[in-house]
């Protein structure tokens, strides 16, 4: 801890929510080997309760971009303050597609077969954004790139890497942390950490 966690002053407390510390630098935190691929050969789908379509890294080039600040809140007690990244917000690429009105649930599907689940509510919020660049450079692949979700509201398990995919769902199913004793939402001004199971 001591020399890459600190503790937060009083100026920045009420932006860390109970149980995290304040890393320097921005930590890596992957399961398993990081997928490498290219801007030619990233495609993005979506099926289930959707039209099934694919896009190509073109496509989201094509689609409104814009600038987020976001704060990032790991479960593993680390959080890292005003990320700068760029991207497309979920709002506007949900305007590229169509979705039944039944989709409750997302499933985030990813290269290298991370999957994590979002409900409808926690997903469509004004926040949320598909990134491509991190403080201004190209996403890099430790951290996701060419593509990852970022949902700045729920602790960063939820903010898929390596995206490829998103399945709409009429019922909630678990992702790949979620099956293994984590919280099925994770907010983390409310600590949902794990799911107590
Ligand atoms: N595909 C994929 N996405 C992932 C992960 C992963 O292992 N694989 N780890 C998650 C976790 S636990 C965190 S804290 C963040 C870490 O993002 P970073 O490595 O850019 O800091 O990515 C999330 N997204
Ligand atoms: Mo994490």
């Amino acid at each position: 801890m001591g020399k890459f966690f600190n503790k937060p002053g009083p100026e920045l407390a009420d932006r860390v929510p109970p149980g995290q510390h304040l890393a320097s630098g921005f930590p890596v935190l992957t399961y398993g080997e990081t997928p490498q691929v290219s801007l030619e050969d990233w495609t993005f789908k979506v099926w289930g309760l959707a039209e099934p379509h694919t896009f190509t890294y073109q496509d989201f080039m094509a689609m409104p971009q814009s600038d987020f600040t976001a704060d990032f809140h790991c479960v593993t007690t680390w959080s890292k303050l005003d990320v700068q990244w760029t991207g497309v917000k979920v709002t506007d690429f949900l305007a590229q597609i169509k979705v039944a009105s039944e989709a409750a649930h997302i499933m985030q599907h990813c290269y290298g077969g991370y999957t994590t689940n979002i409900s409808w509510e926690d997903f469509v919020r004004e926040e949320n954004f598909f990134a491509h660049k991190l403080f201004g450079d190209p996403l890099p692949a430790e951290h996701g790139g060419p593509m990852r979700l970022v949902v700045p509201h729920l602790y960063a398990w939820k903010s898929a890497k390596w995206i490829n995919g998103l399945e709409f769902l009429e019922k909630e199913a678990l992702g790949f942390w979620e099956r293994n004793g984590y919280h099925r939402r994770g907010e983390p001004w409310a600590q949902e950490r794990y799911s107590g199971l």
